[in-house]
């Protein structure tokens, strides 16, 4: 996360991963495709970083707590817009 959100063309790297993960090219991400996206991302970060690989179930109730989070799915309607993305990550780059 924190190379997406330290580099000058923040909006350009969170439109391109978007596209890579709203499989439907829906404009949104659906929990499924959040749930894939985010262990792609974490998946990829671990084996960068050599530290062991989270439990899918993890990542699955992480991945689902921002859908049932109005702070995050703020209009909630159990999806993710890229205008709510870029938000989180604005917000919550800690996560
Ligand atoms: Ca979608
Ligand atoms: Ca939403």
């Amino acid at each position: 996360m924190v190379i997406l959100i330290n580099g000058d063309d923040f909006d350009k790297r969170i439109q391109l991963i978007f596209l890579l993960f709203d499989f439907d090219k829906s404009g949104e991400l659906d929990p499924l495709e959040f749930i894939l996206s985010c262990k792609a991302v974490l998946y990829g970060m671990c084996k960068l970083n050599k530290l062991p690989l989270p439990l899918i179930k993890h990542i699955e109730d992480y991945a689902k707590s921002f859908y049932r989070n109005i702070k995050y799915d703020k209009n909630f309607d159990n999806k993710l817009s890229i205008e709510e993305i870029k938000q989180i990550l604005k917000e919550d780059y800690e996560i």
